[in-house]
């Protein structure tokens, strides 16, 4: 086919082509969700609902479901963070394809979703994520990643929840919570915690203090078949065992080496 005399401009494009032999990580963010934005616009509960985390795992799974090639997920507050496989060649690792691929249907899910969670709780406007892309070149990065992502859960999580007592429970301004909490270790904000609202931190529920894992999962489904053979002259019910994999989500600790021991085909070398 000939060529038009415009076909020029496709040489303006960036080629964004990652590196190859990297871990592509994706990770979106909620787009202004905190004081005066989306969560308090839709009366989260504070400092965790739990609607809004289950949707935004919702829109995770169905990120990993619809799109290829993601190896494990990892969401707490409102962002998520997806992981692609190093040997992924989807859209010629082109950055700008998983970015905005992974945004776009975690977005248009959140919509979709909503009512599945929030019932009543009306959407009043559309949200919006922003999104980046990070390449980690061994599997410690990667870990260090997630680590760090998680480490930051915890740290927000401690700290919300002793603020949100003080203020809550025991009638302080946010402004007099800010104060009593400054220049506090996580040991002094235990220590809160437990002797003023009786309150074991270790017991508060893992989804709160360790965030959301999605991983494939081999599962075996038992289901009933019709079946006519040709002898037969009616159908018989079998029972068939078929495996599929799932994603399902974990509420676990991915710092340490338990969880990467206990899953060793997420950072496998064929991945
Ligand atoms: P950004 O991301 O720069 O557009 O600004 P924000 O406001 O989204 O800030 P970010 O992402 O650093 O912090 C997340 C905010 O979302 C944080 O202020 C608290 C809010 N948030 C997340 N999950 C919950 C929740 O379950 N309950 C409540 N009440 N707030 C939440
Ligand atoms: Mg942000
Ligand atoms: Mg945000
Ligand atoms: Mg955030
Ligand atoms: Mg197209």
């Amino acid at each position: 086919m000939a060529k038009s005399k415009f076909e020029y401009v496709r040489d303006f494009e960036a080629d964004d082509t990652c590196l190859p032999n990297c871990w592509i990580v994706v990770r979106l963010d909620g787009r202004n969700f905190g004081r005066g934005g989306f969560s308090e616009q839709h009366e989260f509960k504070k400092p965790n609902d739990d609607r809004a985390l289950q949707l935004m795992t919702k829109c995770a799974q169905t990120v990993m479901e619809e799109l290829e090639d993601i190896a494990i997920a990892y969401g707490q507050s409102d962002e998520y963070s997806f992981v692609f496989k190093k040997k992924s060649r989807w859209f010629k690792r082109r950055a700008s394809k998983f970015m905005t691929h992974v945004v776009s249907q975690f977005a248009s899910s959140y919509v979709f979703y909503w009512k599945d969670y929030f019932k009543d709780q009306q959407l009043l406007y559309p949200p919006g994520f922003d999104g980046r892309i990070v390449l980690y070149p061994s599997n410690q990065n990667l870990k260090d990643y997630l680590s760090w992502r998680q480490a930051d859960c915890h740290i927000n999580n401690l700290y919300n929840t002793v603020f949100w007592m003080l203020v809550q429970r025991s009638g302080l301004t946010p402004m007099q919570a800010q104060e009593r909490l400054q220049g506090t270790l996580a040991g002094d904000k235990n220590e809160i915690l437990f002797s003023e609202f009786n309150i074991n931190y270790n017991n508060e529920p893992l989804m709160y203090r360790k965030g959301t894992v999605l991983i494939w999962q081999k599962i075996n489904e038992v289901m009933t078949k019709k079946i006519k053979l040709p002898k037969d002259a009616e159908e018989k019910e079998v029972e068939v065992t078929r495996t599929r994999t799932k994603v399902v989500p974990l509420h676990c600790d991915i710092i340490g080496d338990q969880f990467w021991e206990e899953y060793p085909e997420i950072l496998a070398e064929d991945s």
